[in-house]
């Protein structure tokens, strides 16, 4: 009787891990046989959210003189797929609701093959129906997901509706209020994949946490049966071939001698080839190592300082979501100029041009979900949605060894229910992928007046490879004292990230470099030239990132002259041009990477 009750009350109290380990989408889709389904889709708004009701994806069409049908797709609204609603129409700039999209695609043929919808990224749910019947649904605006179609394709014609929702709820990730754009859309590449029956539906090739030549492939199969998987890696005149177990699973480790390791300085990749039965999938991959020795964060066994810079999937001057290729270009060109030789993807997992790019520039990467000051820790689904962002965007670019560190969280609280989330947060990572290194991002460091130092109480950090904090000195917290006295206590034996710091200026205002409400870049430049004095103070300090590359737009930035509805903490403004805290990091930068710190 007392064991069944324990068991019960196990049940009842048992934390909610997802059980991930199962991808929901295949990976490097772009190595995939596809055909875009971009272009422009025709749209409704749906203000009152009554379209479902009234079944207007099924597109019908009066059939004889009595009938009529108060909505019509053709004739109507169009937008750009891929792209946010916002920024594409007037009426749309705020829109947080419903928005059904539409659009007719021939298929030729349908015959021994499976299909899939993919979709990049529709932000933040969605519903989609193929042919007038439901065939998937998602939540979560920045991870992909597919929905298999194989029967559900008819031969010529077919119509497809995605019914999109962007309103902002309490158990969403991120939750009701976050400090960027609220950007509603199908807001990344929509495919059509053909795969044979039996695909490689994922796989995770990485060089072994520690030994420099040692690679660890594991290969999982769509279908839970045996078969035998080729990788080749021509260029190092490799080829091994495994057995799939009775799961579609396979597992091998080889050595690599000859291998040239990735890093920022020489950003080598590889083409690895995956064969298995009628399937071949080919990618690019590069192999590293990065683990922490004390404070230092190593790559391939060396120690390197983060020159790191964030930015939002935005560009500003389009007042829009990033997309395409030309986007990542234009976001990474503007971090390497800086000289960074990281990026942090500010505040969600961010589209993959953007993240292969980076890999090929040799450009570091900091990835993260969209857990955000105020989640409900307490909600059981909010969690699973956490756990689910956190391993799609782990299953999508655990192949990029560009990405150094998946963070679980930014700014928040501790609590028992906190450190709960967070911890099954780990859990879930650590089960997909150990070989990087694991932070979140806290903000209650507080000067402590008896030590002269900023301590911070909170345990969890204790769980995690590196530390970071964000603290604006300077902007929203007073010098405590002078900058150059400043001392920080915070995880002195980790390595220590400062993930946030900066201040708002409008570019081309001058004024005061003491009045924080000069919105001068003065001001801000003088901010910089503070917390960079500090910086020299800090033992375990093992890279910085100012808050932010470009000024953002956010909907509670409301000084109606300085801000207009943007963050401007930019180092470039919204219309691309530097200001003049972007030349004092940018020299820091250079004197860092001439090794002068
Ligand atoms: C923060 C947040 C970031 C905000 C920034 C700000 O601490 O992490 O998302 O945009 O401050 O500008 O206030």
């Amino acid at each position: 009787m007392k064991g069944i009750y324990i068991f019960l009350m196990m049940l009842l109290f048992a934390s909610p891990v997802l059980h991930a380990h199962e991808p929901s989408f295949m990976s490097n889709v772009y190595g995939r046989e596809y055909r875009f389904l971009n272009g422009k889709w025709n749209v409704i708004i749906d203000q009152y959210e009554h379209g479902k009701t009234r079944s207007i994806y099924k597109n019908r069409k009066p059939q004889s003189n009595e009938q009529f049908y108060e909505y019509s797709f053709e004739g109507g609204l169009r937008l750009n797929v891929p792209g946010d609603w916002n920024s594409q129409l007037p009426e749309l700039k705020y829109f947080e609701g419903t928005v059904w999209y539409a659009r007719h695609f021939q298929v030729d043929s349908i015959e021994n093959r499976r299909q899939f919808l993919y979709f990049g990224a529709v932000s933040y749910r969605c519903n989609v129906y193929l042919n007038g019947t439901k065939a998937g649904s998602h939540e979560g605006g920045f991870t992909p997901f597919q929905i298999e179609v194989t029967g559900k394709l008819l031969k010529g014609d077919n119509f497809i509706v995605v019914e999109v929702n962007n309103r902002r709820t309490e158990d969403a990730v991120p939750a009701l209020v976050f400090d960027w754009w609220n950007y509603g859309g199908i807001t990344r590449d929509v495919m059509l994949v053909e795969t044979p029956e039996v695909f490689i539906k994922d796989y995770f090739i990485q060089l072994d946490k520690h030994q420099p030549d040692m690679i660890h492939a594991e290969i999982s199969l769509s279908e839970k049966v045996s078969e035998q998987v080729c990788i080749e890696i021509p260029e190092l005149k490799i080829l091994h071939n495994v057995t799939t177990d009775g799961n579609g699973f396979a597992k091998i480790s080889f050595h690599a001698r000859k291998i040239v390791r990735w890093s920022p300085d020489d950003p080598k990749l590889y083409k690895v080839i995956l064969t298995s039965g009628k399937d071949r999938v080919t990618d690019e991959i590069g192999f590293r190592n990065i683990e922490v020795e004390g404070t230092k964060i190593l790559v391939n066994g060396k120690p390197v300082f983060m020159r790191c810079i964030s930015f939002h999937e935005e560009i500003p001057q389009r007042q829009g979501r990033a997309f395409s290729q030309a986007d990542a270009v234009m976001l990474l060109s503007e971090a390497e100029a800086l000289g960074a030789n990281m990026v942090r993807l500010a505040h969600y997992p961010q589209n993959e041009y953007i993240v292969r790019l980076a890999e090929k520039k040799g450009i570091l990467l900091w990835q993260e979900i969209p857990v955000w000051q105020d989640i409900d820790f307490e909600d059981k689904d909010t969690r699973l949605k956490a756990q689910r962002m956190l391993a799609d965007m782990i299953f999508r670019d655990r192949n990029r060894c560009a990405v150094g560190f998946w963070s679980i969280a930014n700014e928040t609280l501790p609590s028992e229910a906190r450190n709960s989330f967070l911890s099954s947060l780990l859990e879930v990572g650590k089960s997909l992928d150990t070989t990087r290194l694991y932070t979140a991002a806290f903000y209650m460091a507080r000067y402590e007046k008896n030590s002269g130092a900023f301590e911070m109480k909170d345990d969890f950090p204790e769980q995690l490879d590196v530390v970071a904090i964000n603290k604006y000195l300077g902007w929203y917290h007073p010098w405590p004292v002078d900058p150059s006295e400043v001392a920080w206590n915070v995880c002195p034996t980790k390595p220590l990230i400062f993930s946030e710091f900066g201040g708002e200026a409008l570019y081309g205002q001058s004024g005061d470099e003491n009045v924080a409400s000069s919105w001068s870049e003065d001001y801000q430049a003088k901010l910089y030239r503070d917390n960079l004095e500090m910086f020299k103070h800090i033992p375990n300090l093992a890279g910085i990132s100012p808050w932010i590359l470009f000024d953002f737009r956010s909907p509670y930035r409301y000084h109606p002259v300085n801000q207009e509805g943007w963050n401007r903490k930019g180092l470039v403004s919204d219309q691309g041009y530097r200001k003049k805290a972007w030349y004092l990091i940018h020299d820091y930068y250079m004197q860092i990477k001439n090794n002068v710190r």
